[in-house]
């Protein structure tokens, strides 16, 4: 079955506690779940990991380029500052599509410019937990004739 990695940056795993005005009420475990069950139907396995620490997301990005294998990246907060994970898509030929759940150009200008987005085929934001649904469909493979 073809795998498909769902990566999510710092701070992902306090969802569902605060800030339900801009991030929701969905937990990271909610999402995780919503999207295995889309998975399912398309007949993909989904690997679906969080770290606070950027080192840990530049390794899985190399490891599933390497692999051959798309992922789905919200970065967090290092979106807006890590060159080295941008270096790391770009370095891997990772197939990547950046998620936000909110939508970052209508908040703090800081959060405007993203390192991930020119190394990205697409990035969707703005559909909370939604935005991982549709970077799945995006990244599915067609189904076989
Ligand atoms: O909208 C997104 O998905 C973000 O990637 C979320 C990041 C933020 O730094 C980006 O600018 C946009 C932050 C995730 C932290 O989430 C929290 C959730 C609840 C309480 C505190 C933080």
């Amino acid at each position: 079955m073809p795998s498909i990695h769902v990566l999510n940056g710092p701070n992902l795993n306090l969802l569902g506690t605060r800030e339900p005005g801009i991030y929701g009420t969905l937990t990271l475990a909610d999402i995780e779940a919503r999207l295995r069950k889309g998975a399912k139907t398309l007949g993909l396995e989904v690997i679906f990991r969080q770290s606070n620490h950027e080192g840990d997301l530049i390794g899985w990005i190399q490891a599933a380029g390497a692999a051959g294998e798309p992922v789905i990246l919200n970065a967090g907060a290092y979106t807006h500052t890590s060159i080295a994970i941008a270096d790391a898509i770009k370095g891997s030929g990772a197939r990547v599509v950046e998620v936000h759940l909110s939508n970052v150009h209508a908040r703090e200008a800081f959060r405007h410019q993203s390192h991930i987005s020119a190394v990205a085929q697409g990035v969707i934001l703005g559909f909370g937990a939604a935005s991982y649904d549709l970077a799945l469909q995006a990244l599915a493979p067609p189904p076989a004739i």
